[in-house]
């Protein structure tokens, strides 16, 4: 069902990382934690994929919507589960630790459908990188794999990766793709007051807005060139699609001849990728938080604006 390349697909050895591993995974899963902080109470009704993506939770940092995640991962139970990158947030927790026990509770959850039979595989992406040195292992029921290629039930080949690596292909303005248009609103507004301020301090007008104007058509543009870019990789290797994550946008749709699919993030669209058993695809959106609008509809709201 699954094909992974020669070496990324090993039997677990002992050796001292994994041992470094163990000590750490209970920690993340949160197992010493009190009784209350866990209620494994999952609905009667849960919607039964064949396979589910999802990426960018970012479970470590604020932005992380993990109790929403959670409520996902109960509701929707699947034979084979990717977690396509920047699930824990390494970089960050180096620097601030933020968990409380719906963290946990993620972790905690995926264990759970690993132990209860579904196949978990993570890929690692850039913010927990540091699982790339335990490609070819599996830690407590999870297969760690650099990248995968998924069948699906209809017989197509899709390549899974985050799709960090595209970084250097496209760049700039990367923050703006992921950083919403709620930022943005409050951006236009604070234009005036930067104006006021400049004036006062004698300094000639200066555009906020337009300068942000520019930087959302980067955006657009960004996310074009990496979507693009990760399409061509995945033509070149002779798959017929790629599931991808890391602009924290959602989507699905033909580029060329390659089916190009991004499972979103659990940051602020909260979406994952889902596979039926004849091998649909869908992107499922988890969220009864207000509409966050992508950017191509920012720009929309420029020219409104404007
Ligand atoms: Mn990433």
């Amino acid at each position: 069902m699954v094909a992974f390349d020669q070496d990324t697909i090993e039997l677990p050895k002992p050796d001292r990382k994994q041992g470094r591993a163990r000590m750490f995974l209970p920690l993340l899963s949160g197992r010493k934690r009190e009784k209350e902080n866990t209620p494994h109470s999952r609905p009667r009704r849960r919607r039964r994929h064949r396979s589910i993506w999802i990426s960018d939770i970012h479970l470590g940092t604020r932005g992380c919507k993990a109790d929403l995640l959670l409520d996902f991962l109960r509701h929707n139970d699947c034979d084979l589960l990717y977690l396509v990158g920047d699930i824990v947030d390494g970089w960050r927790l180096s620097r601030a630790w933020y968990w409380n026990p719906s963290h946990s509770a993620v972790i905690d959850e995926i264990l759970h459908k690993a132990a209860a039979g579904t196949r978990v595989i993570y890929v690692p992406g850039n913010h927990d990188e540091a699982l790339r040195d335990y490609v070819g292992f599996c830690l407590a029921g999870v297969e760690i794999a650099y990248e995968a290629v998924h069948e699906t039930a209809d017989g197509r080949k899709l390549l899974v990766m985050h799709g960090d690596h595209f970084d250097g292909v496209v760049t700039y303005a990367r923050w703006l793709a992921i950083a919403g248009d709620r930022a943005y609103a409050l951006a236009l507004r604070l234009n005036d007051l930067v104006a006021r301020v400049r004036r006062h301090l004698g300094m000639p007008y200066w555009s906020l807005s337009r300068w942000l104007k520019m930087q959302v058509k980067n955006a657009v543009e960004y996310i074009g060139r990496f979507e693009d870019a990760v399409a061509r990789e995945a033509e070149r290797r002779g798959v017929d699609g790629v599931v991808c994550g890391h602009i924290h946008k959602a989507e699905m749709r033909q580029i060329g001849k390659i089916l190009y699919c991004n499972d979103g993030d659990w940051v602020e669209s909260c979406t994952a990728l889902a596979e039926d058993q004849d091998g649909k695809l869908e992107i499922i959106h988890w969220t009864d938080l207000e509409v966050v609008q992508s950017v191509p509809n920012m720009t929309q709201a420029l020219q409104a604006a404007e």
